[in-house]
C-alpha cells in the first residue's frame, strides 16, 4: 500500500515547500487541499482489507455479594487500539479495518438508562473486557462477551428477596399495603417482593430499613437497578438527608409491563451531592381511579456507586 502512496507524499511535500505562496495566497492553500483529497480518493478500493468481529452474545457473571446476574446489556461499545469503533446492539458484527494485524478491543457493556430506550451508556459499575485478536481478511471472528462488575463498585443494597426484606420500611401509614416476599413468580431465583393494592388498600410508599452515609460515596455515579413486573406505575426516588432535613424526591415514573424488565436509575445527581449526609430510595405506587387492584413485582434491588 505504502508505495502506491509515495508519488502522492512526494507531490504534497513538493507543494509545501512552496510554503510563502501559501501565506500570501490562501486560495493556492484551498486548491492545494482539493488537489491532496483528490489524490487520496484514488487509491483503488480493494487496499481497504476488512474482516468481521462477530458478538452474538453477552451475559454478566456476578460474585455473591453482587447478586444475582440480570442484566439488560442491549447494545456494546466498541474500541480498537483505542480507537472508537462505535455502539451496535448485540447480536453485533463489527467490521474491522487493516485485516490481519493484531488489534486490542476494548468491548463495553451498553444500557438503557431512566427508561431512555432510544440512547445508549455505558454502563460505569461493568468491567470492559479486551479481547486481543488477529482478524483476517474477510474473516468472521465470533467471540460472546461476558461481563463483570468492576471490584471498586460498592453495593448498598442488594436485595433479591431469597433470604429476607430490606423493604420493610412503611411510609404509607396503611399497613395493608407492603412488600410480601412471595414464591414462583420470579425468573430471578426462587423469591421476589410482591406488592397489591386493591380496594381502600390502594396506595403503598415503602423503602428499606438502612440509611446510607454518603461519606462512603466518592461522589462518582451512583445507580440503582431493579426488574420489575407491573400492572400499575410505580414512582421511584430518593429519601435523602440534607441540612437536617429529610427531603423526599420522585425521580421517575415506572410504566406497566406484563413481561419481566429491568430498570437502570440515574441517581448520580441526586446522591453525589456534597451536601447530602445519608440517603435511601423510596418506591410508590397509587391504584388509578376506577382500578379494581393492582400487582407490582420487583427483584434484584441494586443500589451501586464508587
Ligand atoms: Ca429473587
Ligand atoms: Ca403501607
Amino acid at each position: 500500500m505504502f508505495p502506491d502512496k509515495l508519488p502522492i507524499l512526494v507531490s504534497i511535500f513538493n507543494q509545501i515547500n512552496s510554503l510563502n505562496l501559501l501565506v500570501r495566497n490562501p486560495l493556492y492553500l484551498y486548491l492545494l487541499l482539493i488537489g491532496s483529497i483528490s489524490s487520496c480518493s484514488l487509491l483503488p478500493p480493494e487496499e481497504a482489507s476488512f474482516g468481521y468481529l462477530e458478538i452474538p452474545n453477552v451475559s454478566l457473571q456476578t460474585t455473591p455479594s453482587a447478586g444475582y446476574p440480570s442484566h439488560a446489556i442491549k447494545d456494546i461499545w466498541v474500541y480498537a487500539d483505542g480507537e472508537d469503533l462505535g455502539v451496535y446492539t448485540v447480536p453485533a458484527t463489527i467490521p474491522v479495518l487493516s485485516a490481519g494485524e493484531p488489534k486490542r478491543f476494548q468491548v463495553r457493556g451498553g444500557v438503557k438508562v431512566n427508561g431512555n430506550n432510544a440512547t445508549s451508556r455505558e454502563y460505569p459499575f461493568y468491567n470492559e473486557v479486551i479481547l486481543n485478536e488477529v482478524v483476517g481478511e474477510d474473516q468472521n471472528i465470533s467471540r460472546n462477551i461476558n461481563f463483570t462488575y468492576k471490584p471498586e463498585a460498592v453495593f448498598d443494597l442488594v436485595e433479591d428477596f431469597e433470604s429476607g426484606n430490606q423493604f420493610d420500611s412503611e411510609i404509607d401509614g396503611d399497613a395493608q399495603t407492603f412488600v410480601q416476599r412471595v414464591t414462583g413468580e420470579s425468573p430471578y431465583g426462587n423469591h421476589c417482593g410482591y406488592i397489591h393494592l386493591s380496594g381502600d388498600n390502594d396506595a403503598i410508599e415503602v423503602s428499606h430499613s438502612a440509611s446510607f452515609p454518603n461519606s462512603n460515596n466518592k461522589q462518582g455515579a451512583v445507580f440503582l437497578e431493579f426488574d420489575y413486573k407491573c400492572d400499575e406505575k410505580i414512582f421511584v426516588g430518593t429519601i435523602l438527608e440534607e441540612g437536617g432535613l429529610l427531603v423526599k424526591d420522585y425521580k421517575i415514573l415506572v410504566t406497566e409491563t406484563d413481561t419481566w424488565k429491568k430498570f437502570y436509575l440515574d441517581l448520580t445527581e441526586e446522591i453525589s451531592k456534597s451536601s447530602v449526609i445519608k440517603y435511601k430510595v423510596v418506591f410508590s405506587s397509587t391504584l388509578i381511579s376506577g382500578g379494581t387492584e393492582a400487582n407490582i413485582y420487583l427483584d434484584n434491588i441494586k443500589l451501586i456507586h464508587f
